[in-house]
């Protein structure tokens, strides 16, 4: 009782003097006086409302990018360019837990190269899974430029599933681009090296170092990538940079461009002209042409050998089974762009002002006809880039990246140099616009724009520089995705978005309504595996099995209890502790942590979580759940009691409190105030058509399933007061009340919820 009366009126005390004291500034205060007093412009404004989302209201679009160096993934919702999650993926991520239980130990495990942890990850470019070569939601896949390394997401808990290591490859940049149908996931070398594990002097770079493209065969079904049906196709040893695969007509192709295809190999040192020089001599590099699903029939044909355990097609078998092609393109390009009808294919040099569209029509013409200009070093056929152009346009200077529009032929590529973004027609070769950026440009990206359909509406641009966009804040700036809004003729600059995780590489963004992410798993789910797990447990199961050197505990978690509330183990034991939360209410996480042991773990509702650890400290060690899940979420809490070896237990008398009857009968009447308020609200919910809300239903099966366990407890202080023992009666009394109070603080909300949301009274 005591809890609701308090609670409605310090609501309506705040409301109140809220009311009160912000009458005279809010409802006096004009837009118009916002404006000056902010100085803002007309232009602001409408940049403001394009973006803004009020509370309660949801993106279009949500983004995933790269979260740089930190190794993660950051989620923001498009246009607020509000920051929604970092997901873990390369490197360990403490709030999440991830590198910290058992579960996601694992998965990092797959991330190790030659047996060691690599705890960093040069995050580059994020892949939603496709299916028609459209965006589907339900993966991401990206890739670990330094540590040539793939991740795969999966989208139904946004949690890394797999990581993969790339067993040939010493770099790769070209990662991860999808096929059509996800199918592979492909990633290309970077800085060209032996595939063996050995030393090889420079001096035999063009004999031994090798680039590659890697197609890793993705099991949809599985959500993994299978490593053993993946395969790597061996290049020269220029340095392969990124890739796209062909859609519609050109499906079955991808397209994979290079730097340094002078094969310059560079050394100040010994007085040779350093590697920038030396790699970009030459006016053209050259794009790679692959038939990978002809490439994929061969290793399935056995025409590819096993290195470091992966199948690889050498670049002999790959020229005479015609899979493989060269076509010069200007200047170290960057990026290689499919349009969204798979006709065409663009290209920016970044030291030239074109971009380069090819047409994958005249390509394929040209290799049928078995036209080329000649032959590369390595004997690969080289077609020529004039019997392969569709068009060429002049944009500006650094063009690195392009996207496209869902209006037809509008493409948008990024200038590094010029700091500006051109929007241009590849169809009849004409620049349509240019805005500037703040500052050099490197990848942007348009709405699912580099799928067969893209949404158009909303461009970001990803700035190398900030410089003076915001506060500053040291000599380590923040990073600036700019949203910026394409659906008019000319581009408007919306929003600067200081991004505190650098470098953030690519982004890719998808339609909100395609994703449908689950908000509880089946209770004891290992979400790693998305399997039961060994050490599920349900509720009234919970146990503490104790082997010679080893404790293994079975605990449950719920509002506000850590089941068990004591581990007693013996110096040096083996610790393991299966948590599962046995919660259904949305977002309703505990976290589990045991004091100086470096233990933590997130527990979201269903989930079982392990950790371990070694108990090779004596002492007394808290633990407690480190989400703050309710009123009572501080009192969530027990002891580790690590004894020493050879510990002779002795009796200690139990502190005993005074409790009276007073107490107990004090107790009672709580009981009953705090009945009567639930009851009221139980009358209105009832009342009302609440089985129309989904959101509701979970709310009002969670609360009865608080007040199912009131029975229990209420049993034992009706027990202890028939036997005159008021400390147990007045304790359990209490529970009773710490269940009422979280079924009511359920019901409440499901109650606001009602009222928010329109609910209408049923039938009386
Ligand atoms: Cu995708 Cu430089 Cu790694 Cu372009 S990259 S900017
Ligand atoms: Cu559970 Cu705090």
């Amino acid at each position: 009782m005591k809890l609701f009366s308090k609670r409605t009126a310090a609501l309506v005390t705040v409301a109140g003097i809220g009311l009160a004291a912000a009458a005279s500034a809010w409802s006096a205060e004009s837009l118009q006086d916002v404006m000056k007093r902010r100085g803002l412009s007309q232009q602001d404004l409408l940049a403001a409302s394009k973006t803004y989302v009020p509370t309660g209201k949801r993106d279009d679009f949500v983004a995933f990018s790269s979260g740089g160096q930190s190794g993660q993934v950051i989620v923001y919702g498009i246009p607020s360019m509000r920051i929604l999650k970092y997901i873990g993926v390369f490197t360990p991520e403490p709030w999440q837990g991830y590198g910290f239980d058992e579960e996601s130990k694992e998965v990092l495990k797959g991330g190790r190269i030659d047996g060691k942890d690599i705890t960093w990850g040069d995050t580059h470019h994020p892949a939603l899974s496709e299916t028609n070569g459209d965006y589907d939601g339900q993966f991401l896949f990206i890739n670990d430029k330094a540590n040539p390394r793939i991740a795969v997401i999966d989208l139904r808990d946004f949690e890394t599933k797999q990581i993969v290591a790339n067993p040939i490859f010493k770099s790769e940049h070209g990662g991860a681009f999808v096929t059509p149908n996800t199918e592979y996931v492909i990633e290309a070398v970077q800085y060209p090296a032996p595939f063996a594990k050995k030393f090889v002097p420079l001096e035999r770079f063009n004999e031994e170092y090798r680039g590659g493209v890697t197609y890793w065969k993705f099991d949809r079904k599985a959500g993994k990538i299978d490593v053993k049906k993946s395969f790597t196709i061996e290049l020269p040893p220029y340095s392969q940079d990124l890739s796209d695969a062909g859609k519609g007509p050109s499906d079955g192709w991808s397209f994979t461009n290079s730097f340094c295809s002078e094969r310059y190999v560079g050394g100040i040192e010994k007085n040779r002209p350093p590697y920038e020089a030396g790699c970009s001599a030459k006016d053209t590099d050259y794009m790679h042409v692959i038939n990978w699903k002809k490439a994929a029939e061969l290793v399935a044909h056995g025409k590819a050998t096993k290195v470091n355990g992966m199948d690889v097609i050498s670049m002999n078998t790959a020229v005479k089974e015609g899979i493989l092609f060269l076509i010069p393109e200007p200047k170290s390009p960057h990026g290689v762009d499919v349009t969204p009808d798979g006709k065409l294919i663009t290209v920016a040099g970044k030291l030239d002002t074109h971009v380069s569209v090819y047409s994958f029509d005249k390509i394929m013409a040209a290799i049928k006809a078995g036209k080329f200009e000649g032959k590369d070093p390595y004997g690969i056929p080289v077609i020529s880039m004039k019997d392969t152009l569709h068009t060429q346009v002049q944009l500006g200077l650094g063009p690195l990246h392009t996207q496209y529009d869902s209006k037809p032929c509008i493409a948008y590529t990024s200038m590094y140099v010029d700091s500006q973004v051109a929007k241009w027609n590849y169809c009849e070769g004409k620049v349509l616009d240019k805005i500037n950026i703040h500052y050099n440009i490197g990848h942007l990206m348009t709405m699912e724009g580099d799928s067969a359909h893209p949404k158009g509406r909303y461009l970001v641009a990803l700035n190398k520089l900030a410089i003076d966009r915001f506060n500053p804040v040291g000599p380590l700036h923040p990073q600036n995705h700019q949203l910026i809004d394409i659906s008019g003729d000319k581009m408007q600059l919306l929003y600067d978005m200081p991004i505190p995780l650098g470098e953030p590489h690519y982004v890719v963004a998808i339609n909100a309504k395609t994703l449908k992410p689950g908000i509880r798993y089946k209770v004891g789910t290992n979400s790693r595996t998305d399997k039961p797990s060994a050490g599920a447990t349900h509720a009234g199961e919970e146990k503490t099995v104790k082997k010679p050197g080893k404790v293994e505990v079975f605990g449950t978690l719920i509002r506000s209890h850590i089941t068990p509330e004591t581990i007693e183990v013996t110096k040096g034991d083996e610790v393991t502790i299966h948590l599962t939360n046995l919660e259904r209410a949305e977002d309703e996480t505990h976290g589990f942590t045991v004091s100086t042991y470096n233990v933590h773990a997130s527990v979201e509702p269903g989930k079982t979580v392990t950790v371990k650890f070694k108990a090779d400290k004596e002492g007394v060690f808290p633990y407690y759940c480190t989400e703050f899940c309710s009123a009572l979420h501080l009192e969530m809490e027990g002891y580790l009691l690590v004894k020493p070896k050879g510990y002779k237990e002795v009796k200690v008398a139990a502190a005993k409190a005074d409790y009276t009857k007073a107490d107990y009968d004090k107790q009672l009447k709580k009981i009953a105030g705090t009945q009567a308020v639930i009851d009221s609200v139980v009358g209105f919910i009832t009342s009302h058509n609440y089985k129309d809300f989904p959101d509701v239903v979970s709310l009002v099966e969670d609360a009865t399933d608080q007040l199912g366990r009131m029975k229990e407890s209420k049993a034992k202080h009706e027990e202890a007061a028939k036997k005159g023992d008021w400390q147990q009666a007045t304790l359990w009394a209490e529970q009773v009340f710490q269940y009422q109070v979280k079924a009511a603080d359920i019901g409440l909300r499901a109650k606001t919820y009602l009222e928010e949301h329109g609910a209408k009274k049923v039938g009386k």
